[in-house]
Order: structure tokens, then C-alpha cells, then sequence
């Protein structure tokens, strides 16, 4: 079948009614089985182009599944990107409502402050560490506009990822005073530990994590600019979180960060 640009912009807009209504979507890929990786990119991009009409700024990038954890949990093996914006930025303490949601989760992450424009096709963790002037523990929430969570590669990229809120911890620390590797997480809800991982967990080194991304936008001539904030992907398993919890993540030599939910 032929992707037209028609085609690409009515998913989009299918994808984006589902966010805005709330409700869970059948997969994509029910109705296009063979919907490849790099057109739902394309997806991904319109429907970021939407976001940014309604008045949304890109403000970063997220990356997905680059944990064993993590794709296994959701049968795939490959990571994935897609866009962080100004309004998926909570602050700490400050709760979000639960009717917001779809059926929302939360996962442990480590943020990355890029303090120099990166863009290429041959990028090392070790330039990902060159650019970056801090980092800093997040949560993660993601919501899958999917029935039951589940989908397939392509789906979850056109989806943006899951994404729909994060919160970053306000101790930012000197990249290079860290061993990001061997940086221990525990991630509790409501006083109790949930899940406990490290940095090595993610593509062995979250820096390596970026790289891959930063390839991979090389690839569509787009690349990491200055002042932008980088979610390296889940050290864990994502945790089902309701009204009222709250979910606390603490990793070892940058302190910790709370996400409320109301
Ligand atoms: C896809 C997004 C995963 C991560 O950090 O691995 C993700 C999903 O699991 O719904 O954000
Ligand atoms: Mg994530």
C-alpha cells in the first residue's frame, strides 16, 4: 500500500484525538499490518508539527525501550525516540490529576542537559558526555494511547513514544563527577520499593542510549540542540500508578525526585 502524506496526517490526527479524548485506540497496525518503522516516524512528526500549531514547544527528547527490562516487557527489541514538550513538563510536587491519564505508568530515567548542538551520523557516548553539562534524576509517566498498552514497534514510535508527562529532580550534577554505568536506582511508590536497576541497564551506558538516538535523527538531518533535556530510557520495569499515589525515585549520586498523582 501507498503512505501518502494524507494518509500519515489522518494517523496522526487519530493518535492525537485519542490524547486529547482520553481514550484507548486500537493499534495502527490492526488496520495496516505492515506499517514501516520509518513512515511512523514520519507519524511521529506530524503529529509533534500539530502540537507545536496548538502553541506546544519541543523542549527535548525521550528515548524508549533501551532496557532488557523494558522490551521484554513489550515483546520488541529495538529502541525507540520521540519528542519531549513544554506541556509534558510537571514540576515536582505539583500533582497531576488522574483523569488526565489513560492508563498511565511511571519509570525511572536520568536526564540529560545538552549544553552544545549535536547532529550526526557517527556520534560516541563519549561525544554524548562532551555535550552534556548535567544530569539529573526524572520519573517518567507514559501512556499508551493503545488498548491494554500493547502494540508493535511501528505503533508505539507514531504514538510518540507513550509519552504524556515527566518531572525532573532539582539537584542537576557535573556529568563528569558520575560513573553513569554503575549508578544505582530504586524506584519506591508510596514508601514501598518497586523496582531497583542501574545505569548499565540502558544499552550498558545511558550516554550510549543517546548516541544511538542522536544517530538515528542524524539519519532525518536532525540532530540535539543546546538547552534541550534528554530522557536516556527506563533503568526498570514501568509501575501502574492510581489517584493518590505517589511515586519517588532516588539514584545514587543524584539525589531523587517525586512525582504526586492526585
Ligand atoms: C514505550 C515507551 C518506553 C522507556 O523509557 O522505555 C519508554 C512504552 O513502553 O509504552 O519511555
Ligand atoms: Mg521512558
Amino acid at each position: 500500500m501507498e503512505w501518502t502524506q494524507a494518509l500519515k496526517q489522518e494517523v496522526a490526527d487519530f493518535l492525537l484525538g485519542a490524547e486529547l479524548e482520553k481514550r484507548e485506540v486500537e493499534k495502527i497496525t490492526s488496520r495496516y499490518p505492515d506499517l514501516p518503522i520509518e513512515v511512523a516516524y514520519d507519524i511521529q512528526q506530524l503529529l509533534i508539527a500539530r502540537k507545536e500549531q496548538s502553541g506546544e514547544r519541543v523542549i527535548g527528547l525521550k528515548l524508549g525501550l533501551t532496557s532488557r527490562a523494558k522490551q521484554q516487557m513489550m515483546g520488541v527489541h529495538e529502541a525507540i525516540y520521540g519528542y519531549l514538550t513544554d506541556d509534558m513538563l510537571a514540576l515536582e510536587w505539583e500533582p497531576t490529576p488522574y483523569d488526565r491519564y489513560i492508563h498511565p505508568k511511571a519509570e525511572p530515567e536520568i536526564a540529560f542537559m545538552i549544553g552544545e548542538d549535536l547532529k550526526g551520523t557517527n556520534v560516541t557516548a563519549a561525544d554524548v558526555m562532551r555535550v552534556t553539562s548535567h544530569v539529573a534524576p526524572a520519573i517518567e509517566i507514559i501512556d499508551s494511547r493503545y488498548e491494554n498498552f500493547r502494540f508493535t514497534l511501528p505503533d508505539v514510535v507514531a504514538d510518540n513514544c507513550s509519552s504524556t508527562k515527566f518531572v525532573v529532580g532539582n539537584t542537576w550534577v557535573a556529568v563528569d563527577a558520575m560513573d553513569l554505568a554503575l549508578t544505582g536506582v530504586v524506584m519506591s511508590k508510596n514508601g514501598v520499593v518497586a523496582t531497583t536497576g542501574s545505569g548499565a541497564a540502558v544499552l550498558g551506558h545511558p550516554a550510549e542510549a543517546v548516541a544511538w538516538a542522536v544517530n538515528k535523527l542524524g539519519e532525518r538531518g536532525l540532530g540535539l540542540k543546546k538547552g534541550q533535556i534528554i530522557l536516556s530510557g527506563a533503568l526498570t520495569e514501568a509501575i501502574p500508578f492510581v489517584a493518590g499515589d505517589n511515586v519517588h525515585v532516588q539514584i545514587s549520586g543524584m539525589g531523587s525526585v517525586t512525582f504526586v498523582c492526585r
